[in-house]
Parts: C-alpha cells; sequence; structure tokens
C-alpha cells in the first residue's frame, strides 16, 4: 500500500449547477431560461421531467451547507442563474435574485468553505435565445453587463470566479446535435455560437477584474484525453484534430489569442462572424484552468466529412457494451468508460503545452444509481473506486509537476441531468426526488474521510 497525498491548501470541493438543483423556477422575480422552455417542451427529457423543483436547493441551501460543512468540503462550486439576476438577460437587474446567493455565500463563508461561482452553466434567458441565442455576437456584450452586475454586488465576498461552464458542450449540443436547450441544429450557428462565447469570456473576465482586481477567474473547460483509435496516419490525424477543437476551442483563443488548427481547411472566419480585432478582444489572461474530466475519447478519421474529419469511435456505444477487455473500462450508467489515466494524461499535456498553468478539476464522477437499502443506508462502492483512482491520477500527474490546487466532485448531490433527467445519479449524497430528503452516500463518508486525512492509503 501506498500513500496518495494532497497539500494542505488543496481546495477539496463538489459541484452543482443551477437550474440541476435550485428549482423555484418562478420564485422571487425570476424569468425563464431556454432550460425552463426546452424541458417542458414534450420530448426533450427522458424520462419527461423538468427543473422546476429539482433538489429545491433554492430553499434548501442551507441545509445543503450543512452537509458541506459535515462533508469537511473546503470549496463549493455553484453557478449563479442569469435569469435570476437578469429576467430578461438584460437591464433590469432583480435585487433578490442577487440576494439569493448572496445568502449561499455568507452561509458557505461562514463554514469555512470557498464559494466557487460559475457564471453560466447552461441556463440563458429565454429573452436572448429570442435575440438569436448565442450565435448573435451582441450576446457577448450583455454577458458582460451581467457579469458586471454580479461581479459587483458579489465580489467584495467572492475572490474564485468560474465565466462559463462546458463552453464546447453547450455551444455543441445547443446548436449542433440540438440533445440540449435550445435544440437547434446548425452548423454555421454552432461556430457562430462558438466565437460569441469566446468574445463573452474575454468581455466577462475583464469585467470580474474591473469589480475584484485581485479576482482570480478561469473557466471551466470540458476536456477528455484523445487517442487515436489505431495506428494509422490518418486516425492519428484525426485524434489531434479532435483534441485541438474539442479541448483547446475556447482555451487558446483566451490564452493565444488564436483558434487552434483543428478543422480541416481555413478558419471560416465569415462563416464565424470573425471581425478585425476579435482574437485579441478573445484574450483573457485566466488564472488558473478548470478541467472537467469524466473519461477518455478514442477517436476515428471520418474520410469525406468536410469539417474536422474525426468523429469520437466510442459514439453510439450503449453502456453493456463493454467487451470487459483488458484495455477498456467499465461503463458509468451514463455509458462512459472509467478510464482514470485520461485525467493523468490531459493534465500533463496541459502542464507541458502551456507552460505549467495552475489548474483545477472542477468536475470529475460517475453516475451509478444505487439507492438506500432497509437501512437507509446508499452502499456506493463503484463510486468510491471511481474518485479513489481519478484522484490517483491527478496526484501521479502533481508528482510529475503539474500545478493542480483543487478537485471537485460531480456532483455534491443527486440532481436534474439534463435530457437524462432524474434518470442518472451522480451525487455523494442521494436525493429523494419526492421527499427531497438527503442522505450522504458511502461515496461521501468516504470522501469527508480523504478531505480529513489529506489523502488515502491505496
Ligand atoms: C457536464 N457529453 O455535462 C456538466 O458540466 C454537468 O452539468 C453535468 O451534469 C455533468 O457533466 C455530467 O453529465 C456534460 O455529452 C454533459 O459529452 C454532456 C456531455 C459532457 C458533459
Amino acid at each position: 500500500m501506498a500513500r496518495v497525498a494532497f497539500p494542505e491548501s488543496f481546495h477539496w470541493g463538489a459541484a452543482t449547477a443551477a437550474y440541476q438543483v435550485e428549482g423555484a423556477w418562478n420564485r422571487h422575480g425570476r424569468g425563464l431560461s431556454i432550460w425552463d422552455r426546452f424541458s417542458h417542451t414534450p420530448g426533450r427529457i427522458e424520462d419527461g421531467s423538468n427543473g422546476d423543483v429539482a433538489c429545491d436547493h433554492y430553499h434548501r441551501f442551507a441545509e445543503d451547507v450543512a452537509l458541506m460543512a459535515e462533508l469537511g468540503l473546503t470549496s463549493y462550486r455553484f453557478s449563479i442563474s442569469w435569469p435570476r439576476v437578469q429576467p430578461e438577460g438584460r437591464g433590469a437587474v432583480n435585487a433578490s435574485g442577487i440576494d439569493f446567493y448572496g445568502r449561499l455565500i455568507d452561509a458557505l463563508l461562514a463554514a469555512g468553505i470557498r464559494p466557487l461561482p460559475t457564471l453560466y452553466h447552461w441556463d440563458l434567458p429565454v429573452a436572448l435565445e429570442e435575440r438569436g441565442g448565442w450565435p448573435n455576437r451582441d450576446l457577448a456584450g450583455w454577458f458582460s453587463d451581467y457579469a458586471h452586475v454580479v461581479a459587483g454586488a458579489l465580489g467584495d465576498r467572492v475572490s474564485d470566479w468560474l465565466v462559463f461552464n462546458e463552453p464546447f458542450v453547450f455551444t455543441a449540443l445547443g446548436y449542433l446535435t440540438g440533445m440540449h436547450a435550445p435544440g437547434r441544429s446548425s452548423f454555421p450557428d454552432f461556430l457562430r455560437a462558438t466565437h460569441t462565447v469566446n468574445l463573452a469570456q474575454a468581455e466577462a473576465f475583464r469585467a470580474i477584474r474591473d469589480a475584484r482586481s485581485d479576482a482570480r477567474v478561469a473557466s471551466a473547460l470540458s476536456m477528455s484525453h484523445i487517442e487515436a483509435a489505431s495506428e494509422s496516419v490518418a486516425d492519428r490525424d484525426a485524434a489531434e484534430r479532435y483534441h485541438r477543437f474539442s479541448n483547446l476551442w475556447f482555451l487558446e483563443p483566451a490564452l493565444l489569442g488564436r483558434y487552434p488548427d483543428a478543422l480541416l481547411g481555413d478558419l471560416p472566419r465569415g462563416e464565424m462572424g470573425i471581425r478585425e480585432g476579435d482574437l485579441e478582444r478573445c484574450r483573457a489572461d485566466f488564472d488558473f484552468i478548470g478541467i472537467n474530466l469524466y473519461t477518455r475519447t478514442r477517436v476515428v478519421a471520418v474520410p469525406g466529412d468536410p469539417h474536422l474529419g474525426a468523429l469520437p469511435a466510442s459514439v453510439g456505444d450503449a453502456p453493456d457494451s463493454s467487451t470487459g477487455a483488458a484495455d477498456e473500462g467499465p461503463r458509468t450508467d451514463m455509458g462512459w468508460e472509467v478510464w482514470p489515466a485520461s485525467l493523468e494524461a490531459m493534465i500533463l499535456r496541459i502542464h507541458r503545452d502551456y507552460g505549467g498553468p495552475v489548474m483545477e478539476i472542477t468536475e470529475n464522477g460517475c453516475a451509478y444509481d444505487d439507492g438506500p437499502d432497509a437501512r437507509g443506508r446508499i452502499a456506493d462502492q463503484r463510486r468510491i473506486d471511481y474518485h479513489r483512482e481519478y484522484l490517483a491520477a491527478v496526484s501521479r500527474a502533481m508528482e510529475a509537476g503539474a500545478d493542480v490546487r483543487g478537485y471537485h466532485a460531480w456532483s455534491l448531490m443527486d440532481n436534474f441531468e439534463w435530457a437524462h433527467g432524474f434518470t442518472k445519479r451522480f451525487g455523494l449524497v442521494h436525493v429523494d426526488f419526492e421527499s427531497g430528503r438527503r442522505r450522504i452516500k458511502d461515496s461521501g463518508h468516504w470522501y469527508a474521510g480523504v478531505i480529513r486525512d489529506g489523502g488515502f492509503d491505496r
């Protein structure tokens, strides 16, 4: 057995997002988001559910902060609902919306937990989708105004901020595949959306810094270590393009003022709506990089595809399709392969390619449906195994020199898993969605022990 140990200052966290946990969809002047509309559209959500109530975190946040304290968390990553703060997405500010986050933050600080808010975790005000949504570049300015409002109101108590959650996922699923709100599917709209979001990301970075000059700012980027499905040159080239596209599209504009060379052919500047000076405007000298990572991705070349010529080989795999082969991990209820080495390799690649930046793991976790036994205990051993092995991977990357400052389990508690509704459970804490009752799972107790001891034996 060997000790896996983390520094005293390491941030031990868990994450949630507003629409997934808050509920209270019409309380105190909250406006509607594209997720309210999408989830109420028949056929969009697997179990026909919606986030109207979800975990009712809006009303039960004090109980939830007490749970976090019981777990010993030192960081809580949550998101701020834009339509709670600005019901129409621009102009009038809803003071009670701000007030809710103020009370949550005060409760966290009183419990010795660092608040780590995300400005945007996918709940765009409907009013702005009606103006074209993210493909409309005006949203960059309105997002920056929103960032100003929020950072101005909360910046006295919040030092660390995340701008966007997984910009690649919400632009691709929202505007290209249509699996997520607003459910559109157009490659040009998707590309334009990515450019608006890159502009918005840097504008919001500056807005936060204006409000608080010593703020530490990043985005939480979806990442997955990309492997070629075979040794062929075509697959290896495809894998590298896919890496640049899926992992770097919202990182390089910020850090380097350029889009990565990911697409086949030239960057379609006109189609993307890129104007003179835009790439300079996209620059944001992030203080750290937030990494959300769940699995690895094997990529194959797709001859004939005009854009990227690459696709994940696993697309369409069912959860039970695992062959059990030695070079394949088991799958979670999402059908995502458990492959801890992906996190180590990804951290080390970012460390190597961007000059050793500070990083935090802003999400990592797994869906398994373990529920309470007759005594109310939730024995989710697979989740313990998952977090243990991914944390060991983080630790190996740190030993190899990477500067990782924190880890956030996705999620603090079972919640509304987007298009899957309540069918996928990611929490360290079990939620009975009928009664709202919370119960710490075995994995939560295990995590509390890791936090208390600063590591674990393995
Ligand atoms: C992330 N995909 O979402 C989000 O940040 C969370 O809100 C979410 O609950 C969590 O991961 C688990 O899914 C993703 O299809 C959603 O590749 C979909 C994908 C990736 C991440």
